[in-house]
């Protein structure tokens, strides 16, 4: 028979306890902290986007909105081989421009004639945003959309009724082929074009035309989980360039009251975000493989090699943002050879080079700690929810790796546990180099992932200083290759 006095005393004891452990404090998160679904999206860190339109064929960069839908003629069309590359290469969802510039859809959108309807591409009964967005499904990718807001063809575009138009459109996109993670809100907007017929220069007012929260509400409703990328966001920023760099210094924050879409001379602050910004608007790096965003034959020799792709996954997800890489398909309706090598070359090439983690089986030691809970070896379990936190307002630490013997280290990666906000200002990492450290790298931010490049040495010991945070130090991985 079991001692219920004893029981009572063990059960009390148990509660003291939980008790006890309960008011271990946590670290605060800051102040501008991510949504989940925005730390969800950190976690895709390289995805493509697909330009695909009239101006495959009439080899534009931006068709002027008077292209016949009878050029639109893709001879061996084959979305499983897009979607597929794009997933062999390791990439982790793609984002389709559905319409571009000039106006015309690749969905039978009942607004409008200007599009695969009135094409000869499957007699007019294909729809490409079905057959991309199923191929993603197939495959396990997300899917995301591009809804160019400037229109070339629409005779109304700068009217309210144009707007309508766009919204209604959403409405369709939305309906039919969701769930959509991402929608890309382009800032080129205005200027030169058919405009059914009139083939004038129209000017908007980019701040007010488009009454932006009122689209993005209706967005919301059919699609609640989705993330805006604009130059302003909400939610997601373009990094300001379209070279594949984002900021050396790279913070997630922003003031987006002073921003909108198509905003000009904003590019330096795009790139770097601003440490005191009131809002959480991480940057995107949207970059071709291409010299431009559609296929053009005569650039078939000028894919970027795999060498030029590992340098931008360096500065860009290296520097903590995702990485939107543009694979526009052809002619055929196909991704080039060209491409699909250098995809599949680079994807070896990152295997390669990340495949030799040195810090599982290094000794860890830490400055400080802010609890039992937040030891040092959280940092090398490979596993981003657990987290290494200096002591209460501890602005500076170093960590330190003992490899146990000497080994070829040539890169660094450090993760912040963003989830609590982003912190360090600064940091400096060291190699044991004749008895003595060695440093090797001076850097500012680090934010979801910061990949440092060192010059190859052969040592025992690695160490990272941090030198300045805007509260306490939290990682959540430290990796060495
Ligand atoms: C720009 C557009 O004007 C380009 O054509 C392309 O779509 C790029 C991704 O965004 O603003
Ligand atoms: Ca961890």
């Amino acid at each position: 028979m079991i001692n219920t006095k004893l029981f009572l005393i063990f059960a009390a004891t148990l509660t003291i306890y939980s008790c006890k452990t309960s008011i271990i404090s946590s670290p605060k998160p800051l102040a501008v902290i991510p949504s989940k679904e925005q730390l969800a999206w950190q976690e895709l860190e390289i995805y493509a986007f697909i330009h695909f339109t009239t101006n495959t064929f009439t080899g534009k960069e931006w068709g002027y909105g008077d292209e016949s839908p009878s050029i639109f003629n893709p001879t061996d069309m084959d979305v499983d081989q897009w979607v597929r590359t794009i997933k062999d290469a390791g990439l982790k969802a793609v984002i389709l421009t559905c319409k571009h510039h000039d106006g015309f859809v690749l969905w039978p959108s009942k607004y409008t004639q200007h599009s695969v309807a009135s094409s000869p591409y499957k007699n007019g009964k294909g729809d490409v945003v079905k057959e991309v967005s199923e191929a993603c499904k197939k495959y396990g990718l997300k899917f995301g959309l591009y809804l160019s807001p400037w229109d070339r063809n629409r005779a109304d575009y700068g009217s309210p009724s144009y707007v309508e138009y766009y919204r209604n459109q959403l409405k369709e996109l939305f309906t039919a082929y969701g769930p959509v993670f991402e929608m890309w809100l382009d800032g080129a907007n205005g200027g030169d074009g058919y405009y059914g017929g009139s083939r004038e220069v129209r000017k908007i007012n980019g701040k007010t035309y488009y009454d932006w929260p009122k689209t993005i509400e209706l967005v919301r409703g059919l699609n609640p989980n989705i993330l805006f990328f604009s130059d302003a966001g909400p939610e997601i920023r373009w990094v300001g360039n379209e070279r594949g760099v984002a900021g050396q210094t790279n913070w997630n924050t922003l003031n987006i009251d002073t921003l909108y879409a198509g905003k000009a001379g904003i590019e330096g602050l795009l790139n770097t975000g601003d440490e005191n910004g009131k809002y959480w608007v991480p940057a995107e790096v949207d970059v071709s493989i291409r010299p431009g965003w559609f296929y053009h034959a005569e650039e078939d020799d000028k894919v970027k090699t795999p060498e030029k792709l590992f340098e931008i996954y360096l500065t860009s997800v290296g520097r903590g943002s995702n990485l939107l890489l543009n694979i526009p398909p052809d002619r055929r309706g196909k991704i080039h050879e060209n491409d699909v090598k250098s995809l599949l070359e680079w994807r070896k090439m990152l295997n390669d080079k990340f495949s030799n983690n040195l810090a599982p089986d290094a000794k860890v030691k830490v400055t400080s700690v802010f609890n039992k809970k937040t030891k040092g070896q959280n940092l090398c379990d490979g596993n981003i929810k657990t987290y290494w936190a200096a002591g209460k307002n501890t602005k500076e630490a170093i960590v330190e790796l003992n490899l146990s013997q000497s080994k070829d280290v040539s890169f660094i990666e450090i993760q912040e546990y963003i989830a609590l906000g982003q912190r360090v200002k600064s940091f400096a990492i060291d190699v044991w180099k004749d008895n003595t450290w060695l440093e090797v790298a001076k850097e500012t931010t680090i934010g979801n992932k910061r990949i440092v490049q060192i010059k190859k040495s052969n040592t025992s010991k690695v160490r990272i200083r941090i030198l300045d945070s805007k509260a306490e130090v939290i990682l959540s991985e430290v990796k060495v290759w």
